[in-house]
């Protein structure tokens, strides 16, 4: 059987006629026990009223602007299977003051809360000389619950500069909308300068690779906690073999260059520690191993980078996989790469050989867990123990989320890729 019961203004300690500022609730809404029916504000707090019972509002008997005192009635409500005494006894209170630091002391209150009710929302002590930005108690807990900053949030559009919800989801909205901060981060973004102040400038338009890339980049470097790891090895014998492969060729064969030793060898080191070989599940609970070995390869093209995947290296053999990447990137520069090219890659590797550099930190491809960075192999004196010997070093450096891969690990791998490069007949082992 159901009854009705009246939501009235608790004993506020001596405090009368306080502006409602918020109506959260409509005739017809189902409301929960504790749930915050209105907000009160005096001239130093913020208060919620909240519902002394769970029930159907039939009506609402306050409006924004109204100035109420103990017992004045809020609402009314109607309510199954619960005597109207037992009802009346709950009274609702505002909820206390929970935040750090008030400015004020909260008004008096008897609290009578049922035995079992969900912790309330807590009143809030507003400080209006800019300490604490003001808001009333619900809307900081959407706030909370959003992960949202309110003194993030440049003004509010409420009475008094009084942030209201719609402030709270523009601010997400905004967030979401920005590539920068598509991870919520808060970051500040870079203020916009009018360069003409210093001297003439023109305006291009980034290329839709250059823009997706960088969004990517952006994700990445936000959400992955990044170690890159430098090494450098002799290539001089498979340089040599490199060389006696190449001069066997026809004239208008495709040439073998040093990447394709490095995509077999990169394959051997991931089956060697198939962690490098893995991706983390969405909820970052889980490693996915994964039982192929596809390779991404950066690409340098007039619009910006691209990653074409070469797919089962661990099956194919470096003439095969060096036609392969002569197509696969041929085709990345002239912008005819599909989608499927590019996708389902297990490592990528960087490689600025064929331009220069001695050392850099590639960021990682995710959710690939790795990336291999090459750069130019130079002749370098190398002590071995009474004197200097000429060595064709190659510079490496192998990137990785530390969430994955710890650093022990990351020094082995990088040291069974180097013994592959270091002797390539130990492909064969
Ligand atoms: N050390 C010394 N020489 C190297 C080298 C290295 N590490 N890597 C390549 N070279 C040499 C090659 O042997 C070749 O020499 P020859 O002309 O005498 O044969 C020359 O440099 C050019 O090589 P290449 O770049 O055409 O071929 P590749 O297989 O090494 O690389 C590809 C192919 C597609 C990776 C490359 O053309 C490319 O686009 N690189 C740029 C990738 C890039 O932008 N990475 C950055 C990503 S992060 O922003």
């Amino acid at each position: 059987m159901s009854s009705v019961i009246e939501i009235k203004v608790p004993d506020l300690g001596n405090v009368a006629d306080i502006d409602i500022i918020e109506v959260l609730v409509n005739v017809g809404d189902q409301v929960a026990v504790e749930q915050t029916l209105a907000v009160m504000e005096t001239d130093k707090a913020t208060m919620d009223l909240p519902s002394s019972a769970a029930g159907k509002i039939t009506q609402v008997h306050i409006k924004v602007g109204d100035k109420v005192t103990e017992g004045t009635l809020i609402a009314t409500l109607e309510v199954g299977d619960v005597a109207p005494a037992a009802a009346a006894e709950s009274t609702p209170a505002p909820a206390p003051v929970a935040e750090p630091a008030p400015v004020v002391e909260a008004p008096k209150v008897e609290v009578a809360k049922p035995a079992a009710a969900p912790a309330p929302v807590a009143a809030v002590v507003v400080n209006n000389n800019g300490q604490k930005p003001h808001a009333t108690p619900s809307v900081r807990l959407f706030a909370r619950e959003l992960g949202v900053d309110l003194s993030k949030i440049p003004t509010g559009s409420g009475p008094k500069g009084r942030y209201l919800k719609d402030d709270v989801k523009n601010f997400v909205k905004q967030v979401m909308a920005s590539p920068a901060t598509a991870t919520g981060s808060g970051i500040p973004s870079i203020p916009a300068v009018d360069f003409t102040q210093f001297g003439e400038v023109e305006e291009k338009q980034l290329s839709k690779i250059k823009r997706l890339t960088g969004q990517n980049l952006t994700r990445v470097w936000l959400n992955l906690p990044l170690v890159t790891y430098h090494d450098e090895v002799d290539i001089g014998a498979l340089e040599d073999f490199r060389k006696a492969v190449n001069s066997g060729l026809a004239k208008d064969a495709v040439k073998v260059t040093g990447l394709i030793f490095i995509m077999k060898a990169l394959v051997a080191a991931m089956q060697k520690y198939p962690a490098f070989n893995s991706s983390l599940s969405a909820d970052g609970e889980k490693l996915i191993y994964k039982k192929y070995f596809h390779i991404g390869i950066a690409v340098d093209t007039p619009n910006g980078l691209v990653v074409p995947v070469i797919r089962d290296v661990d099956q194919k053999g470096i003439f095969q996989l060096s036609a392969e990447l002569a197509e696969k990137s041929e085709l990345a520069r002239q912008g005819k790469l599909k989608p499927a090219d590019m996708q389902g890659g297990c490592m990528t590797i960087s490689s600025l050989g064929g331009i220069g550099g001695t050392a850099f930190t590639p960021i990682v491809n995710a959710p690939e867990v790795a990336i291999l960075g090459v750069t130019r192999a130079k002749m370098q004196p190398v002590w071995n123990g009474t004197g200097f010997d000429p060595k064709l070093m190659l510079p490496l450096d192998i990137s990785y989320d530390h969430r994955v891969i710890d650093g022990a690990e990351g020094a082995r791998f990088m040291e069974a890729l180097k013994s592959y490069l270091g002797d390539i007949r130990r492909l064969l082992l």
